[in-house]
């Protein structure tokens, strides 16, 4: 049986919530890291060029993380993302991570992220320039470079209440399910320019993400 295959963007925060599934339920996969401009291999796999993608075993594609998310489960139930009876909370939490928190943090981590696409290649940051300021309107990505303070200050509000809600528990809901992992992909964006920016007073979700970051040691032999 050939193993999954998990295309991917490694700053996308869709992919990381993917990963790190993959890595709690101790599913094999290989990752296939797609270069910005040249989606081929993803679009022949998958007739789409957005990330993630998944080709399970079987040879099927799958895209987009919730139904990613909701498949895996099906074909490795054990250990669940979806404890019993709070699915739907968890399914919530996940939708308000991956809007409403997406939004906050994708525009603070433009300055990493052009800075990533930039050592990647200037055709890369210049795409990546392009399909941003396609979507959101000339002068996007340098008027976002020059608010960051600001833009840092509103993804830092937005995280604030889950830095409180972790006080007494390890993970959001007590046990760990969907929306941790949807949570630990956004804070991703914080990750991207390879230190961890969570600021050093949300010690809780600086020590949320290290918990679920290191997942993928804990099962890894070699690590
Ligand atoms: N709802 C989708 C969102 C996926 C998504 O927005 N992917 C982005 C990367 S984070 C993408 O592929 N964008 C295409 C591009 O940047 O050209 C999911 O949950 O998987």
């Amino acid at each position: 049986m050939d193993s999954l295959a998990l295309y991917q963007f490694s700053t996308s925060p869709f992919c990381a919530k993917v990963r790190k599934i993959l890595d709690f339920k101790g599913v094999e996969y290989r990752v296939v890291e797609v270069d910005y401009l040249e989606r081929g291999e993803l679009l022949a796999a998958s007739g789409q060029i957005m990330v993630p993608a998944l080709t399970l075993a079987t040879g099927e594609t799958i895209v987009d993380s919730d139904r990613i998310a909701a498949r895996l489960d099906e074909l490795y139930p054990t250990p669940t993302i979806f404890p019993p009876e709070w699915r739907g909370i968890h399914l919530a939490l996940a939708r308000y991570f991956d809007t409403e928190l997406e939004d906050a943090l994708f525009r603070a981590a433009i300055p990493d992220e052009i800075a990533y696409y930039a050592r990647q290649g200037r055709d890369q940051e210049a795409f990546f320039r392009l399909i941003r300021e396609r979507k959101y309107g000339a002068g996007f990505c340098d008027d976002a470079i020059l608010r960051h303070g600001e833009f840092m200050a509103a993804a830092h509000a937005r995280m604030r209440p889950f830095e409180d809600a972790l006080r007494d528990r390890a993970f959001l809901l007590g046990r760990i399910g969907y929306a941790d992992f949807a949570l630990y992909g956004q804070l991703n964006y914080l990750a991207i320019a390879g230190e961890l920016k969570i600021p050093a007073e949300m010690e809780r979700l600086r020590a949320f993400y290290g918990r679920i970051d290191r997942i993928y040691a804990t099962l890894d032999p070699n690590a």
